[in-house]
């Protein structure tokens, strides 16, 4: 194993070419807790246009090796990475709970994505399936097979500061990519514990580089030449910026951007069960997922008995610290995250919205010194509202009402967004109905709109994607490309489409 930073003086470095090394800007940033501001998890390196450039080089320079190395031998070297990481999952969960604030429960979650999306791209070395098929010529072999591109520069969030970043790199690799790295600057150091796994698990230098901080370095990673694929998650204004700057260049962008998901009640519905999961998908990671249930739209029959249990429910959540045992919902991420928060909570009223319950920031006693907020529901709410349409990101679901099916698609698609939607329902015809007709890009039947599988693709559609998915064999589709082949043994010229008898 190569040495790293030093940890026991909490300043971490970048990953570039093999070494941990110091910004050329001199200059750190700091980490801090968001359920403790007094807690400094570390100090990360505030990187430049010129450390992102040197990583790039380093990339293209070791994508010269790695793309010979065969994909089973590069899988070898993912599945000892998985297995690093089970052996380190507790550590890496509190690490993330430390500094981004969900409950151990879910960051324990997040690890576990991570785990399952490594072994399952690994797997994908001994099978990248290509398509064999008979040639239209006698004497003529067709086939197509996956190629890598290069190098991809990877932009990733701090809600699912594990699990986003493998979704990205780990098929990245295995599909014989070199990869720079950029994390969230607010989870820096969950991306440097993945990063370190790979390295021990023996990924050559140059092939993983991690750059740290700075609105530069995504820009480098979205515009320079060398760069042939950026896969971005984050909002959809950033992701709108990456895919101007990458156009010139005719890079490939996957985009994976915003959500305002609905959760659809109708009146033959389990309550019960219907109430427990707006609570997981509303209230779950604090409600900032891009998959989040921010909306649930239900039957005029049964919305008073909903709204009632679904309010109580909310109430009695535990809000707190993530490290803690007992708590359910954690802070929000950042000050600022929490003052988006705040500012919907005022739009909702001044729109109109009954309260009822919550709106609040919590800041006396334990909660001093974080970015807690009660969780938060809104009644009566009209589908034009500011609330039902934009992407809050936290605690905040905006409960509307519907007389049918039909009237709960249209709720449900009349937003911007196309990630996630579910309906809770007895009928079976009622729930195939609703799984045609919701244009999102997953879909859940009594269950709510989080919870996806590492194994099928992930993402969505309008103003939440460009059309690519991660995750599942889609996500190979990101970072190869096909190239089709054609070996002709007849010795002769044989021409398609003309040779015809
Ligand atoms: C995200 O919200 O950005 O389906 C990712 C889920 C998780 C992943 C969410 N497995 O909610």
């Amino acid at each position: 194993m190569r040495t790293s930073d030093d940890t026991s003086t909490r300043v971490f470095s970048n990953l570039v070419d093999g070494k941990w090394v110091a910004s050329s800007s001199g200059r750190l940033f700091d980490n801090r807790n968001p359920a403790d501001d007094r807690d400094l998890i570390g100090r990360f390196q505030e990187s430049t246009p010129e450390d992102a450039e040197r990583a790039i080089a380093a990339a293209a320079r070791a994508y010269e090796e790695w793309r010979f190395v065969p994909a089973p031998r590069r899988a070898e070297i993912l599945f000892r990475a998985a297995q690093l990481i089970v052996e380190r999952k507790e550590s890496f969960a509190r690490d993330m709970t430390r500094e981004m604030g969900k409950v151990l429960e879910e960051t324990r979650g997040d690890v576990q994505e991570a785990i399952d999306m490594t072994y399952f791209m690994a797997g994908e070395g001994r099978r990248m399936y290509g398509q064999t098929v008979p040639s239209e010529l006698r004497d003529k072999f067709a086939m197509s097979v996956r190629q890598p591109l290069g190098v991809c520069g990877i932009i990733t969030p701090w809600n699912f500061p594990m699990a986003i970043p493998s979704w990205k790199i780990v098929p990245a690799l295995v599909c014989g990519n070199t990869v720079v790295f950029k994390p969230s600057s607010l989870t820096p150091l969950s991306a440097i514990n993945f990063v370190k796994v790979l390295e021990e698990a023996g990924i050559p230098p140059g092939v993983v580089n991690l750059v740290t901080g700075g609105p530069d370095v995504g820009t480098v990673l979205s515009t320079h030449e060398v760069i042939k694929v950026v896969s971005f998650t984050g909002s959809t204004a950033v992701g709108r910026l990456v895919n101007q700057n990458a156009a010139p260049g005719f890079k490939k962008v996957h985009l994976e951007m915003g959500g305002k998901n609905i959760i659809i009640v109708m009146d033959d519905a389990q309550l019960e069960l219907a109430v427990e999961g707006c609570l997981w998908g509303g209230f779950g990671t604090t409600g900032q997922r891009c998959t989040a249930a921010s909306r649930v739209v239900v039957h005029e029959k049964v919305y008073e008995e909903f709204l009632g249990e679904f309010a109580r429910r909310a109430k009695a959540l535990h809000v707190g610290n993530g490290a803690q045992d007992g708590v359910q919902v954690g802070p929000s991420v950042s000050e600022s995250q929490l003052a988006t928060v705040m500012k919907y909570v005022e739009i909702g009223k001044r729109e109109g919205a009954t309260l009822v319950t919550g709106g609040h920031r919590l800041e006396q006693g334990e909660y001093a010194r974080g970015w807690f907020h009660e969780p938060t529901i809104f009644g009566d709410v009209q589908p034009s509202m500011r609330i039902a349409q934009e992407e809050i990101f936290g605690p905040v679901v905006s409960v509307m009402r519907c007389g049918s099916l039909a009237e709960a698609v249209e709720i449900g698609n009349g937003v911007a967004y196309g990630l996630s939607a579910s309906i809770y329902t007895r009928n079976v015809n009622t729930a195939f109905a609703a799984m045609r007709d919701m244009y999102t890009g997953i879909f859940y039947v009594n269950a709510p709109t989080i919870g996806a599988e590492v194994h099928l693709p992930f993402g969505g559609t309008k103003a939440t994607g460009n059309g690519h998915r991660e995750a599942g064999i889609a996500a190979l589709d990101v970072f190869s490309e096909w190239k089709s082949i054609y070996v002709d043994f007849s010795g002769r010229l044989q021409r398609a489409q003309i040779d015809v008898e």
